[in-house]
């Protein structure tokens, strides 16, 4: 289904008053609020294209109905996503799920919903059907030369899609590690994996990063090969310039500092992008900040004060990318939730009085700093990500609008209750 524009003008007139009021009174309290809202305009963030169906986890899945069956019907629903929003101009595919039957046609459907390609994922995570080797015990890393070529060989197709659709980057996620003691030689492990890096590395266009994620355990509940960002980050120095760290919020062991992480690999130059997402325990790819929004926004207060120290564009140096996966919320209002946390991070970050922060830092004042950070984080700035989307054409309220439209149902008409495999 597609959304017509009168529909979203119309739902907006009807709320326009009380948007007005609200953001007329958050305009006397943010100084430079137009550059904002030009920044908040241009930023716009990858959709999974695994995200788009219900997940589930290994007691069960309880899918919702109307999930898209097919490589079109993704990029449909992040159309709707991106029509509502105008936020979510990208999508982020992964092989084998999502391998494209007719390059032109992807192109030109992407194309017709103002999409583009974003990151490629790999997968040599799973067995697929008539696979020769078995990544049982590893893929990059394996000690059968046969199986790591077979690995190897994958990523290699996969960048091929990528350059078919204009992406241009490749995401490369191992599940690789040990569940025992004993099970691998730590330092043969990441040798095997670095030299299998390199060669998926060679074939890199030039114009082309490639991401290596981290994971701090699961599914291998001993070691991981790229358990950290350290051993991420002992990759990408070692792979090249084109090789960077990806940060996905929920790989991380509990409590641990990732502003900090953040701040340091954009120091190093080395930080790739996000997988965004919230977690509470490990790896839960829960809605972006609907458990520690805080901790949202100190990370973004470190992506711009570090972005504005290297120069870097917001809205296109590094990779925006949600991952994230859905048990009990439908995944499209899940994701539209998810894009406005981001964005309000964001904000919150932008309107940091960064000279006041400083000056603190200088004299020791804690207490200052404390304050400054927090009066952003406190100040309600959704009337500006609201302006911001508003001007862009999208729905004054997305989650209002989507529902008032009947978005699912109409869905469920069109697709009914099949249901496809979704990722992780
Ligand atoms: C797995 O835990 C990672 O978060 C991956 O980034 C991602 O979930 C996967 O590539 C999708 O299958
Ligand atoms: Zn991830
Ligand atoms: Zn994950
Ligand atoms: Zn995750």
């Amino acid at each position: 289904m597609k959304l017509k524009d009168n529909l979203i003008a119309e739902h907006n007139q009807r709320s326009i008053d009380l948007h007005r009021s609200k953001f007329e009174f958050l305009k006397t309290q943010i100084i430079d609020f137009e550059s904002i809202i030009s920044k908040l305009i241009d930023f716009q963030i990858a959709i999974p294209s695994w995200a788009l169906g219900n997940g589930g986890t290994r007691f069960g899945r309880f899918p919702g109905g109307g999930e898209p069956r097919n490589l079109e019907e993704k990029i449909e629903d992040v159309g709707l996503i991106h029509k509502l929003n105008q936020s979510g101009n990208a999508i982020s595919l992964h092989i084998p799920w999502d391998i494209p039957k007719d390059y032109q046609a992807i192109r030109d459907l992407a194309k017709e919903h103002g999409l583009r390609f974003d990151a490629m994922n790999s997968n040599t995570f799973q067995d697929q059907k008539g696979q020769e080797e078995s990544y049982k015990y590893g893929s990059l890393q394996h000690v059968d030369p046969a199986v790591r070529k077979q690995a190897i060989d994958h990523n290699i197709e996969v960048i091929k899609h990528g350059i078919e659709l204009g992406s241009k980057s490749l995401t490369v996620w191992l599940a690789d590690g040990s569940c025992f003691p004993g099970q691998l030689n730590f330092r043969t492990a990441f040798q095997n994996t670095l030299a299998s890096l390199r060669e998926i590395y060679a074939s890199l266009p030039e114009d082309w990063k490639m991401f290596i994620e981290y994971k701090a355990y699961e599914p291998n509940f001993y070691s991981t090969t790229v358990g950290d960002w350290g051993q991420s980050l002992l990759y990408a120095s070692k792979l090249g310039p084109k090789a960077f760290t990806l940060v996905d919020l929920g790989h991380h062991l509990p409590n641990a500092n990732i502003e900090q992480i953040v701040s340091l690999l954009l120091m190093e130059g080395k930080l790739g992008g996000f997988h965004f997402n919230d977690s509470k325990y490990g790896d839960d790819d829960l809605t972006a900040g609907s458990i520690k929004p805080y901790q949202l926004f100190l990370i973004f207060n470190e992506l711009i004060e570090g972005m504005n120290d290297r120069k870097m564009n917001h809205a296109n140096d590094l990779g925006w990318m949600i991952d994230a996966s859905h048990n009990v919320k439908d995944p499209l209002e899940d994701l539209l939730q998810s894009v406005e946390a981001i964005m309000i991070a964001y904000t919150q970050a932008l309107i940091v009085d960064r000279a006041a922060l400083k000056e603190a830092q200088l004299k020791n004042d804690v207490a200052r700093a404390q304050e400054i950070l927090q009066d952003s984080f406190r100040t309600d700035v959704r009337p500006l990500v609201a302006e911001a989307r508003l001007r862009a054409g999208g729905a004054l309220d997305p989650i209002g609008l989507f529902r008032k439209l009947e978005v699912r149902q109409e869905l469920i008409k069109e697709r009914g209750f099949e249901t496809v495999a979704t990722g992780l």
